[in-house]
This record gives C-alpha cells, structure tokens and sequence, in this order.
C-alpha cells in the first residue's frame, strides 16, 4: 500500500460525494495529508473529512488549491473539461478517479464493465451468475458501492465486478480489469467530455493496463463499440451477441472473433473453447427483448472467461429479472400497458426500448447532456403520438415533426401520462423513455420513473 502512494505526501479530494468520502478516507489511513473541497457548503462528506482531519475549503473552482498538492481525486461529477483538471494537467499533477485510487491500494481482482447502456444489468448479471458458480464476487463502482470500499473489504479471491463510467475511466491509468466488458457505444455525457472522442477514449481506458490472459468482451452488434474494441484492447476478444448475426453459425456470430456468447437457433450458446455449449434457450428467460439478450451474452462471456460453469451460468440468467425502471410495466388501463423504462437517460437507450413494441405512445424529455436528438428519428416508427416534457422538449418536438409523428408537449408528468392516456388506444403501450437524464425536473431517473408509475395507477384507480 505505501508503494502505491509513494511520493504522495498531500492530496486534493474535489466533491465530497461517496466516492470523495472513501478516498478521503483511505487517503488519511495511508498518512497523506488531505485537502477536501466540494461547491456545496452541505455536501454529505464534508463533516465526515472534517473528522478524519481534512482541511475541508467550499469553493466551485480549487484551482487555487493545487499548489503542493501531488495528487488530484476528483469526483466522477467533475467534468474533465474544468478548470482545475486542465491545471491538474498542465502542471503534471497525477489525477486519479476513485476506482484507480482504490485499484492502486489495493491491487483486487476486477471485472470491469462500461458501455452507454446495460452496465448496470450487465453488472448485476455478472455478479449472479459467478456467485451461481461459486466465485466469491461483489458489484460496485458506479452501481453505487464505491470500487475503493469494496476493494478494501474484499478478500483475495473475491472478484470485484465493477460497473465503471466514462467519469471514472477518464481517470484510470493502471486499473485492470481481467475481463473489461463494453456493452456498447453511443453520444452521452458530451458536455462532460467535451465530444464524442473524447468520449471515446474514455471508454478504452477499460483495456489500458491489460496483459496477456486477460480479455475484452464487446456488444458485437455494436458497429461503434466493435471499432473500438478492435483499435484498444490489447488482450483476447471475445464477443457477446443478442441477436442471431446474418452469417451466423454455432462457430461465431459473423464479426470475425472467434469467441464468445451469442443467440444461434434460439439458444444462447458458448464457443468458449473452455466452457462450449448451450447456455441457456432463449424461450426459458423471463425477458426476451434483443437488448437484455446482448446483456445477458456480455455477462456469461465475462463469467465463463473466469471459470464459471455453463450449467450455473445458464441458470442465473433463466432467474434474473431487470431492475426497477427498466422497461417496466407498472400499469394496464382500458387494454393499455403504462411502461417505465426512465433509466433510458440516452437517445441510444430509448431507441432500444421503442424497438420493443410495435405501437407506442411515447413520453420522453428532460437534460439532452449535449446529445443530438435527431439521432432517434430512424427509431420512431413504432410511435403514434408523443408526449415531451423539460428541457429538451423543443428540440424533440422538432425530431417527431421532422418524422410525421404527432407531439405535444406537457409541463409535468401527471399531465403527460394524463395527455397520453388521452390518445391511447387499446394494445397501445404508454411508454416512458425519455432519452434524456432527469435532473432539470426530478431529483433522478428512479423518482421520474416513480411519478410515472403513480400517475399511471391513478389511471387506474389504484393510486
Ligand atoms: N462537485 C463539486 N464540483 C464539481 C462537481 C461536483 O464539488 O464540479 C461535488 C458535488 O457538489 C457533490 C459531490 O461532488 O457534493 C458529488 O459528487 P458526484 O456527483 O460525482 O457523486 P458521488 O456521490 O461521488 O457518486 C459517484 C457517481 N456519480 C456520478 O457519476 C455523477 C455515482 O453514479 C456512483 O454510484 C458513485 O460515485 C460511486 O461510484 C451515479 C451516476 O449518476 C449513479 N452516474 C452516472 C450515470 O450512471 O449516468 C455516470
């Protein structure tokens, strides 16, 4: 441990969130001495770094504080285009994110796990399925347990399977998964990142610090993921599919890698060369949708690269079911199915959901995050009337008018469920998918979703 902080005799710790709470923590039990600063005077760990003996400053710009400062942990909130990273790099200051502080400590076993959406699916799958197999493993990272908690708790042989955002990544330099799932990519966090590059190359970080044995496993069906992972990961490629590919054959799904977990003839099927064979039929899973099946695949491919078994793999996923807010149905009224699918925060999310149904009243809006909505034009073909709500709803007003499907939109969501349920029709599905994040409206995506649930049983006069 005092290896990895070799040289570090001050630290600065920018937001006291969680994840600025444990570094705080971790950095004093190694005998660094701290700076904590956060824009907010009530941040939630600013009284806790007072007690471990941080000098906690409040400002919206430490840039001042860099000086003799010989590390940086920034919190996943602050974006890399402020002005105290800029510095932090202009002055050769090491910035680290949390996980990499932690990675460093503590050196665990990883699985790490990003992409623009299905991480946190794909986290909790992994977990399940190597739990099943009796490999002793805990989600963390962006899921909410911090990477560096769980790091220090682990055990040797426990496999942190870490859910890691672009936030937490840009900021990695020796972290090593040895398997780093991307599920897929598409615009998001832009005005984080400053641009889809940038974006990007936060993402590749995953594959960074791989050795041989270690592996990539990529959403194939993914033409920008699939690029990526083929110019960064360094190790082995394997693929995970949700779809049967055209060309595809029980050796592969057409896209050229050899191994991995795809759909073949209904089945999902494993051409591990240590673990081949059905993993599980497709008609024996809860859920169906292409997109929790290209899930489900990036989960047993990370889990049977590690030695999980085929058997117990195939039977986490026959048990696991979705978390809240994921394409859940929350309501039936007159014929018509009210479903929640709020953690759709992006327009590549939404799309994905739109595809699930063939007839669809659609509410969506809210903090496009710098994203171009027109992106979700070809995905309307299934929408017959759109409800828009917060900040980006002219610009998706634009989107429905420039693709024929009639809009409105409504300044709360009970008056857009009530606006929706107006134009539904029995076999319709009210859908909540808003391609945008939550926070100009609601406090975040679970209390968006849960207005939408409350306003749809009110419907139903179960509210
Ligand atoms: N702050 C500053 N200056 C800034 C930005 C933030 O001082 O420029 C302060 C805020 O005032 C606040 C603190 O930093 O007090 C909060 O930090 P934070 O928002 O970075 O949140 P944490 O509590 O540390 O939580 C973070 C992740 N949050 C974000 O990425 C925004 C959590 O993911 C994650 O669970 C947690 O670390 C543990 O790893 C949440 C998230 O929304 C779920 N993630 C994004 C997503 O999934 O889309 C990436």
């Amino acid at each position: 441990m005092a290896d990895a902080l070799a040289g570090v005799e001050q630290a600065l710790v920018i937001g006291l969130g969680s994840s600025g709470r444990v570094a705080v923590q971790v950095l004093v039990d190694a005998g660094v001495s701290v700076i904590a600063t956060d824009e907010r005077e009530d941040a939630p760990g600013a009284d806790a770094a007072r007690d471990l003996g941080a000098r906690v400053v409040v400002t919206a710009d430490p840039t001042g504080l860099l000086e003799g400062v010989d590390l940086v942990v920034p919190s996943p909130g602050v974006p890399e285009t402020s002005t105290v990273l800029q510095a932090a790099e202009e002055r050769g200051v090491p910035v680290w994110s949390e996980p990499e502080l932690g990675f460093r400590l503590f050196a665990p076993r990883v699985v790490g796990i990003t992409g623009t959406n299905g991480k946190t699916t794909v986290t909790e799958m992994t977990t399940a399925m190597l739990a099943r197999s009796g490999i002793v493993a805990i989600s963390c990272g962006n899921i909410g347990h911090t990477f560096t908690a769980a790091a220090r708790d682990a055990t040797p042989d426990t496999v942190l399977v870490a859910e890691l955002s672009s936030f937490q990544l840009r900021y990695a330099h020796e972290l090593r998964p040895e398997v780093g799932i991307l599920t897929n990519l598409a615009p998001d966090h832009l005005d984080w990142h400053g641009g889809m590059e940038r974006y990007g190359a936060a993402k590749a970080r995953l594959w960074q610090a791989q050795v041989d044995g270690d592996w990539a496993v990529v959403g194939a069906e993914d033409a920008a993921a699939l690029a990526l992972a083929r110019a960064h990961a360094p190790a082995g490629l394997a693929y995970a599919c949700g779809r049967s590919l055209a060309g595809a054959d029980s050796d592969g799904p057409g896209c050229g890698i050899e191994v991995g977990v795809g759909v073949d003839r209904g089945r999902l099927v494993s051409t591990i060369p240590s673990a081949r064979g059905t993993v599980v039929a497709v008609a024996d899973l809860p859920v169906q949708a292409p997109h929790h099946l290209a899930n489900l695949a990036a989960a047993a491919s990370a889990a049977l690269l590690l030695g999980a078994g085929v058997e117990p793999v195939g039977s986490a996923a026959q048990a696991f079911h979705p978390g809240r807010h994921r394409l859940e149905l929350v309501a039936e009224v007159a014929g018509v199915r009210y479903v929640d699918d709020s953690k759709a925060t992006n327009a590549h999310a939404a799309a994905a959901a739109l595809g699930a149904y063939p007839s669809v009243v659609w509410i969506a809006g809210g903090l496009a995050k710098g994203v171009d909505l027109s992106v979700l034009a070809p995905s309307l073909g299934p929408v017959r009337h759109a409800v828009l709500i917060g900040a980006a709803a002219p610009a998706l007003t634009d989107v429905c008018s420039d693709a024929g499907v009639p809009a409105e939109i409504a300044d709360s969501m009970e008056a857009a469920v009530s606006a929706a349920a107006a134009v539904a029709q029995d076999g319709d599905v009210v859908l909540l998918a808003p391609a945008c994040a939550s926070f100009d409206m609601f406090s975040g995506y679970a209390d968006r979703g849960d207005r939408f649930a409350a306003a749809a049983r009110a419907l139903a006069g179960e509210g």
